[in-house]
């Protein structure tokens, strides 16, 4: 799906700003039909946010169910005769979307994109409403999954089984924007290196009629290096300037529709970086160099704005990574935004990129989130039609991502069950079919703590084996001596069963800042930095091990309960950004190469 562009046939306009904004704590709206009139109350809410913490209540921070958001735009005069569409960068969990009196679009799933051709249902000149009903409600059925509880007090609450807040809202920027009516709908490219010689294969989807399609590639300093004409075909680029971790290196392809005139019908440009990314038993090779992974688990997560996408702190994140010689994060735990990815690509970061599949353990759930107990995969908990979903949130997250060159590994669920027969029925289908949807990356999955190499029944379906791994922290806390001896006995059995490259996707200890001590205390600043060395020992013992991600790069708010103190404590640095004693630690190891 291709992110909207300005380009000479092209405008984009976006919707973000204040919105007018209500609670629908008894599920009215759709009954009563509230996109006919203009919502009723004074509240507004920004765009893009989380609405949750934005207003002081709890009725906001904790609602369960529909909220719904409304605004009033002008189309400008001048896009008579283009088509218009209208696109949700994300609406958290999902969204029905209404264009005056009529309903031009539904999306279930709240890290991805939608969009609906709306050329019909606005006039230009003309202002038009547009109301979104946004629930936040996550059932059996949705990606991640969850459920509400009737709770003895009257209330409902929603059950979650991951270790975030549940933000709602709309998280992304929302675009009103043209194309000419024959238009460029996909573009696909698949880069290769041979010597000096770069190729890249395209694929031009169009729309709206008949016309020929012509390509160009031009260099990061404009000058054009290939071009060809037809809807497949592959360029040649002689003396290519790859792209690469640390050099962000970006070719142009400039696709061109032509009709019967002179000048292109339509215009679309895509950033382009040619490298390419492969498994070799156990080494990661990005242009055929093997690859470390150095960086973090993140999360899009900030006070007040919740899971907004926010350039400020895009930008100081992007600067903090680098101040740490970081080299790579994953999106745990759900596709980002696509300006992250964007940010990445032009910088030479390096992704793992997840979809939103976290949660499918019953004995996590049930252990560490509270929810009643129950049996994972089952006809009344995660069954045919999760997967269904699941298996859309894989090719929604692979339209999205495919030509991005930062993403060099798709990540297709965190910590899921892995070692029943239930869980490989569950994950073969879906597995094939990221392979099938996208043969060019590698793939994985984010493998929990207990699922050893002699219990796990799904490793061998993936490319990269991916370790999620608290020793010291929810084993043997505060022996790391233990920790140690415990670890280095679970990779050498790794190691052992599977000729595969490792990256260890989380390790960390929850970390009060502020808190120290002269012994190995947990939740002190220095047992962070402690476990995080012990862990660093282990991996420079083993050639497989390709790849350190720290849980987490920053604080980050949770659901409360018993096991968190005002949110996830891991973060190597706080909620507000500031370092604690491990950043310090990770900085001597990645920019010293100790
Ligand atoms: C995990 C999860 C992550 C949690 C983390 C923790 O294994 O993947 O979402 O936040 O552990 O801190 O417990």
């Amino acid at each position: 799906m291709l992110r909207p562009r300005e380009t000479v046939t092209r405008e984009c306009k976006s919707l973000d700003g204040l919105w007018r904004f209500a609670l629908d704590a008894d599920a009215r709206g759709r009954r009563e039909g509230w996109w006919r009139l203009p919502l009723a109350g004074t509240r507004e809410v920004p765009v893009p946010a989380s609405y949750n913490d934005v207003f002081a209540a709890a009725e906001a921070r904790d609602h369960v169910g529909d909220v719904w958001y409304q605004t009033l735009v002008r189309v400008p005069a001048r896009w008579r005769g283009e088509r218009i569409v209208l696109r949700f960068d994300a609406a958290t969990h999902s969204a029905v979307v209404w264009v005056g009196e009529t309903q031009a679009v539904e999306h279930e799933g709240g890290y991805t994109p939608f969009e609906a051709d709306v050329t019909e249902l606005v006039e230009p000149g003309a202002e038009v409403r547009i109301t979104a009903v946004v629930s936040n409600v996550l059932t059996w059925h949705t990606i991640p999954p969850g459920y509400v509880k009737e709770t003895v007090g009257g209330g409902r609450r929603q059950q979650v089984f991951h270790d975030f807040f549940n933000y709602a809202g709309l998280h992304r920027t929302v675009w009103l924007y043209t194309t000419p009516r024959s238009y460029v709908a996909d573009v696909t490219v698949v880069t290769g290196i041979d010597g000096s010689t770069g190729t890249v294969r395209y694929e031009v989807e169009t729309g709206g009629g008949e016309v020929d399609v012509a390509v160009a590639l031009g260099d990061a300093e404009g000058g054009e290096v290939a071009r060809a004409t037809g809807a497949t075909g592959e360029l040649a680029v002689d003396d290519v300037r790859p792209w690469r971790p640390g050099e962000g290196y970006l070719y142009d392809l400039t696709v061109e529709l032509h009709g019967q005139g002179d000048a292109p019908v339509d215009t679309y440009s895509l950033p382009v970086g040619i490298r390419t990314v492969r498994v070799d038993g156990p080494r990661f090779l990005i242009n055929e160099e093997p690859f470390y992974f150095r960086g973090f688990g993140k999360h899009e997560d900030a006070a007040v704005r919740g899971k907004a996408h926010d350039n400020a702190f895009m930008v100081h994140d992007f600067a903090l990574l680098e101040w740490l010689g970081a080299n790579s994060f994953r999106t745990s735990h759900y596709p980002y935004a696509e300006e992250v990815l964007e940010y990445a690509d032009r910088h030479g970061i390096v992704v793992i990129d997840e979809t939103a599949a976290v949660g499918l353990n019953s004995g996590l759930a049930a252990g560490v989130f509270g929810a009643e107990p129950h049996t994972t995969f089952s006809e009344d908990t995660v069954n045919a039609a999760t997967q269904e979903t699941h298996r859309r949130a894989i090719r929604e997250l692979i339209a999205r991502d495919k030509n991005h060159p930062c993403v060099v590994l798709w990540s297709i669920a965190n910590e899921p069950e892995s070692v029943t027969p239930e869980a490989r029925t569950y994950f073969e289908p879906l597995a094939a079919e990221a392979r099938r949807l996208a043969p060019t990356r590698p793939i994985g999955f984010a493998n929990v703590m207990g699922a050893t190499p002699d219990h796990d029944v799904v490793t061998d379906l993936f490319d990269v084996v991916m370790l999620n791994r608290y020793y010291g922290w929810y084993a043997s806390p505060g022996d790391l001596a233990t920790a140690e001896a415990a670890l280095e006995a679970e990779l050498s059995a790794w190691v052992a069963a599977y000729d595969k490259p490792i990256v260890f996707t989380e390790y960390g200890a929850d970390t009060f800042p502020g808190v120290h001590d002269v012994v190995p205390v947990p939740w002190s600043e220095e047992y962070q930095a402690d476990l995080l060395a012990m862990f660093h020992r282990v991996f420079d013992r083993f050639d497989a091990v390709v790849g350190e991600h720290v849980w987490n790069f920053a604080d980050f708010a949770t659901a409360p309960g018993v096991m968190r103190v005002d949110g996830n404590k891991k973060g190597v640095f706080t909620r507000e950004r500031r370092p604690k004693a491990a950043a310090h630690l990770l900085r001597r190891r990645w920019r010293g190469g100790s």
